[in-house]
């Protein structure tokens, strides 16, 4: 809507530049802002300047002559032409005053300009002003180009006519101003209509720039996204049919998702981006960040969370599933974890478990802290620590192993948060010496064999050196810690 700008006293009038791609719409605007001098307009604003995608549309303002004794600026925005940004394109022509419909008029393109321009006019039949059309039947130079109003009659057949016809060499300059200085016209003839007496404050209001509309845009999207991804996720189960490029590992994985078909999963309660399927047996879960928008997107996903699980190494549950499986409704790629359902670590080290349990969970908590250092360290892996993270799986020879079975597996060599839990262990478990001694004494054990990095081993140290000492046991702690890490690793 055109708009009154109090603030520099101007009236807005929005030329959009709409029609298929390479039909010379960007063309357009780059003659016009050389024809302009500087100070008669404002620098072209190019997609690739907006933010690392390209394609959300040119921005050109240029002044454009006088309506009722105010100046009007003219904001010339161009859509982007592919057909996977239609979005784009909607958004771009949702705000105009007046559309140039730019086209090549060979009659080979003719198809794709028709179809673009009765998407055009379907959308500007439901606007509550009319909007003027005018059709710029660009590449008249080219062998075999329509004269402009056949091809304007051709274009717009079974559809709206345009308001004006104007014929155009973008390439060259011929016919670009002409087409602006129509536009223009009609915006502003359109305008004195809608004012109908009224003087031109009446239309006051906040006048956008390009980086408003890019950020409007990009939230516009975002909308979008999550209303298409619906309320309540209900993504489509892994299937054993998938390709084995969908599924890891693939022979055993595919035989895994057979078994699972015969077994009923309950959703559980999770947070509202989150879904998790379970059985006493198994844990089925995806989430929506885990949804993603193409095959090569999905398998780029999967591969490296692959990458990171094969990474984890002991610490990997047995068995476990990776799968991605494609909505049928079209709404992307999901990707699927298996794991079995297994006893937390969390549960056996609250107070409430039975002392031995307690303190074997400890031990093991103890090793987890200096194992996840290791991880970072050496295989460039982050995991998260909270003892819900972990659980505890029987290995062939009944042992009892760790599996991490945390939310984040993400890459990185600096794991944050070590000490504090060191020290928040030390606390909860204050009451229990013996338990607090074992948990120590494993915890030194680990870090001497961690093979950290100086650089790291200092930094380590001395955040246990800055960590607030609590009481006398916990600066016993810091001290043997300390004198652990000045030691070069043991294997
Ligand atoms: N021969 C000819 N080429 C043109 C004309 N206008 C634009 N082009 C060329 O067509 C191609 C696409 O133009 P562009 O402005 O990028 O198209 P857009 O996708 O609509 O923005 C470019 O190579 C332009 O140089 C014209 O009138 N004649
Ligand atoms: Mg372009």
């Amino acid at each position: 809507m055109a708009l009154f700008d109090p603030e520099r006293e101007r009236i807005v009038i929005r030329v959009v530049y709409d029609g298929p791609g390479h039909a010379g719409k960007t063309t357009n605007l780059a003659r016009l802002c050389r024809a302009f001098a500087a100070w008669r307009r404002s620098d072209m604003v190019s997609p690739n300047t907006l933010g690392e995608r390209t394609q959300y549309f040119d921005w050109l303002e240029v002044e454009g002559g006088l309506l009722a004794s105010y100046p009007i600026r003219a904001q010339l925005l161009t859509v982007p032409g592919q057909r996977e940004l239609t979005v784009r394109r909607r958004f771009v022509i949702e705000h105009a005053d007046v559309v140039v419909f730019v086209a090549d008029s060979r009659p080979e393109a003719l198809a794709e300009s028709k179809a673009f321009y009765a998407e055009l006019c379907e959308q500007l039949a439901g606007f509550p002003e009319p909007v003027p059309i005018v059709v710029q039947a660009n590449k008249q130079d080219l062998p075999g180009a329509m004269k402009p109003p056949a091809f304007a009659k051709a274009l717009s057949q079974g559809t709206r006519a345009p308001d004006q016809v104007v014929g155009s060499v973008a390439s060259t300059d011929k016919g670009v101003k002409q087409t602006l200085t129509v536009a223009l016209k009609l915006g502003s003839d359109q305008l004195r209509k809608r004012l109908g007496g009224q003087k031109v404050h009446a239309l006051a209001g906040v006048v956008g720039d390009a980086a408003g509309t890019y950020a409007a845009l990009e939230h516009h999207e975002a909308e979008l996204a999550r209303a298409r991804l619906g309320e309540r996720l209900e993504p489509p189960r892994p299937q054993p049919s998938l390709p084995s490029t969908h599924i890891w590992p693939p022979v055993t994985g595919r035989a895994l998702l057979g078994e699972l078909e015969q077994v009923e999963l309950r959703r559980q309660a999770t947070s509202d981006d989150e879904v998790l399927l379970a059985s006493p047996s198994w844990r089925l879960s995806t989430g929506r960040d885990r949804c993603y928008d193409g095959d090569d997107a999905g398998l780029l996903a999967m591969w490296q969370l692959t990458r990171r699980k094969v990474a984890l190494a002991g610490w990997l549950p047995e068995p476990s599933v990776v799968a991605l499986q494609p909505d049928p409704a079209g709404t992307g790629m999901w990707l699927w974890t298996l794991e079995p359902a297994l006893p937390r670590l969390a549960a056996e080290l609250s107070p409430s478990a039975a002392p031995e349990r307690r303190r074997a969970a400890l031990n093991h908590y103890a090793e987890i802290l200096t194992g996840a250092l290791a991880l970072a360290e050496t295989r460039n892996l982050i995991v998260d620590l909270e003892p819900s993270s972990y659980a505890l799986q029987a290995d062939d020879g009944d042992r009892e192993r760790v599996r991490y079975v945390g939310p984040t597996l993400a890459a990185g060599h600096a794991l944050e948060g070590v000490v504090a839990r060191v020290f928040a262990t030390l606390e909860q478990h204050a009451g229990d010496a013996v338990a607090q001694a074992d948990f120590i004494e494993t915890l030194l054990l680990g870090l001497r064999r961690v093979p950290l990095d100086w650089d790291r081993r200092v930094a380590l140290q001395n955040e246990f050196l800055a960590a607030a000492s609590r009481d006398a046991g916990a600066e016993r702690v810091r001290d043997a810690v300390v004198v652990t890490l000045s030691k070069p690793a043991r294997e």
